[in-house]
């Protein structure tokens, strides 16, 4: 399908590695993907669903060992380990190649090499990566003709060029003790090997969208980040886009996807979906900053997402979708998880394909017990979203007028605050955290550093992360995007939630827009400004002032203990820690001794 020099020669470089019996190169035709399909299904690889209440839907199941992204045997490997810093594993490039070569060596025989070219952002997108996948899974090309733009289109636009990812995935026997997921940034080359799951797979998103895309954006003056990108539309039809960051499992997607309250859809507030989970940006031409989203699906987590908490995923998932590990009902061939209802099937298997007792179900042993495995998603394309942003499919990206990052802390930050800055704004991201919860695994309560929701995703030494958002500030001066904090998750004495989140963050994402328009006050305060608590409009909302001015509040001795926490944090960066944020540390805890 192309010339290009250095495409062919990684491919013959892979062919007498691999070993495989056939090759075969995915066009992104229907008609190629409709034949793969079948295929799949012939050898039990995936499950035709019901194709009249789920047209177009299959489901996979992965091996019990191989069920999420493994960030124990994920390695960035470059000449020297101090470019990958201290919160990556590191290996030397040399030693990593021979070890995965000879794990991947002929692993192939017997099966096809399915060669995936395919494009992150809109083809031929100034704001878009091409890559290209060599993997002997067909749900891995299937995933990928969902979550990228896929075929011969891409290559035309590619020519002669070398700038391209490489990518070779190979399934080899799946074994957890050979797993592999390893990054060269400095050979824009990923190699996933003994996986054959999704995160670890889909080479496209968490690998190069984030990992190699962090140190290309690093290296050429962008941003790759782990943000969801919405737009808000007021009344007068005027749309403003934000992009923001939590750490997975605090829900960017339901954000994303966000239906504002009853009275403000009638005075005509709107949320479009750009993306959900990762957001590339570029200064553009007129000095601000642009975003796309490089995917062009949706990789969702299936439990807890039903009408309510999203409606809007749930309807992306009715068409051409692929689940995988959720649970199949026997009785209508169709999928069901925790949280989808609360009509668990009574004839169903479960994520493993055993029979399934939904009677036996225990919260505290959901791996065991439950009809999907806590961890199992859908493959949707994003076109199917009912509120995918017209922007989506362009290719120049969105303006971005407010960044916002965000964790799950039950007293620390307040429902939101403003960063005074774009450097105090840095520090804020620098500082993210989230709580553990019950549901995953590990104590509850334990804080987690996550600083811009990339603590598993950056490509490079986060200090030089740092310093590079600190010098993207300077480059777009007084053009750059305000920078916010939101917490969602504040409990009272009992532990119960505050805040009723979900669709009436839009309440808060309307005075962040607000103060980016100047349009709204604030109180200054030691860590940034905060809401007036009557400039948070909580119409047809059981909610009193006092009880939101309960989740507004800076406590100082909760903030004193963060700053120490934060300072303990920040030694991990040695001498790459930029000055402006330890003065930002230091003026935090000159303005909490003044408090
Ligand atoms: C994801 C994650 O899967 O962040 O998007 O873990
Ligand atoms: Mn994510």
């Amino acid at each position: 399908m192309t010339e290009n020099k250095t495409v062919v020669k990684w491919l013959d470089e892979m062919k007498a590695l691999l070993c495989p019996d056939k090759v075969m190169w995915i066009d992104g035709s229907e008609a190629q993907l409709e034949e793969l399909r079948k295929e799949a299904v012939s050898t039990g690889e995936m499950i035709k669903l019901n194709e009249e209440k789920l047209p177009g839907c299959y489901l996979h199941r992965t091996k019990p060992n191989d069920v999420a992204r493994v960030e124990d045997r994920t390695f960035i490997c470059t000449k020297d380990k101090e470019t990958a810093g201290p919160t990556n594993n590191w290996c030397a490039p040399d030693e990593m190649y021979e070890k995965l070569y000879n794990i991947a060596r002929g692993t192939y025989k017997g099966r096809t090499m399915y060669i995936i070219p395919y494009s992150m952002g809109p083809v031929g997108s100034p704001l878009a990566k091409i890559g290209i996948e060599v993997t002997d899974s067909i749900y891995v090309v299937l995933n990928m003709a969902i979550m990228t733009r896929v075929g011969a289109e891409v290559l035309k636009v590619l020519g002669d060029s070398n700038d391209w990812v490489r990518g070779l995935h190979a399934k080899c026997d799946v074994n957890p003790d050979d797993r592999y997921i390893c990054h060269f940034p400095e050979d824009n080359t990923i190699i996933s090997v003994n996986s054959a799951y999704g995160g670890n797979v889909l080479l496209g998103k968490k690998c190069f969208a984030l990992r190699i895309a962090s140190f290309q954006g690093w290296k050429e003056g962008w941003m790759a980040e782990h943000m969801l990108i919405l737009g808000l539309q007021n009344p007068k039809g005027e749309v403003k886009y934000v992009a923001a960051a939590f750490p997975s499992a605090c829900g960017k997607t339901n954000l994303a996807m966000l239906i504002p309250p009853e009275y403000l859809r009638k005075k005509g507030y709107k949320v479009w979906t750009v993306g959900d989970d990762i957001s590339w940006m570029k200064i553009g031409p007129d000095g601000r900053l642009y975003a796309i989203n490089p995917e062009n699906g949706f990789f969702g987590v299936a439990p807890g997402t039903n009408a309510q908490s999203n409606f809007n995923a749930l309807e992306s998932t009715k068409k051409n979708t692929i689940f995988t590990n959720v649970c199949l009902n026997l009785d209508d061939n169709t999928v069901w998880w925790e949280g989808l209802d609360k009509n668990p099937p009574k004839n169903a298997l479960n994520w493993k394909g055993e029979p399934w007792d939904y009677t036996k179900y225990d919260k505290a042993n959901k791996v065991a017990t439950s009809g999907a495995h806590p961890n199992s998603r859908f493959t949707a394309p994003a076109k199917n979203c009912p509120c995918i942003s017209d922007e989506f499919d362009k290719g120049q990206g969105v303006p971005i007028s407010a960044i916002i990052f965000g964790g799950r802390r039950a007293k620390c930050a307040p429902l939101v605050y403003q960063s005074k800055d774009w450097v105090n704004g840095v520090f804020v991201g620098s500082a993210m955290a989230s709580e553990t919860t019950a549901a995953a695994a590990g104590a509850v309560g334990v804080v987690r550093r996550d600083p811009m929701a990339m603590l598993p995703f950056c490509g490079y030494h986060m200090g030089d992360y740092f310093a590079h958002w600190l010098e993207m500030g300077k480059k777009l001066g007084d053009k750059a995007p305000k920078i916010f904090n939101v917490n969602w998750f504040r409990t009272d004495d009992e532990g119960n939630f505050v805040w009723p989140g979900f669709g009436d963050n839009a309440r808060v994402l309307n005075w962040i827009i607000d103060r980016c328009e100047g349009k709204a006050d604030a109180t200054e305060t030691a860590i940034g400004y905060v809401p007036k608590p009557e400039d948070i409009d909580l119409t047809d909302l059981d909610m009193d002032i006092e009880t939101l001015k309960s989740i507004l509040k800076v406590d100082k001795d909760v903030w004193e203990k963060e700053a120490a926490e934060i300072e303990e944090h920040y030694k991990k960066f040695g001498d790459k820690l930029p000055n402006e944020l330890r003065e930002q540390l230091n003026n935090l805890k000159n303005n909490l001794s003044k408090m």
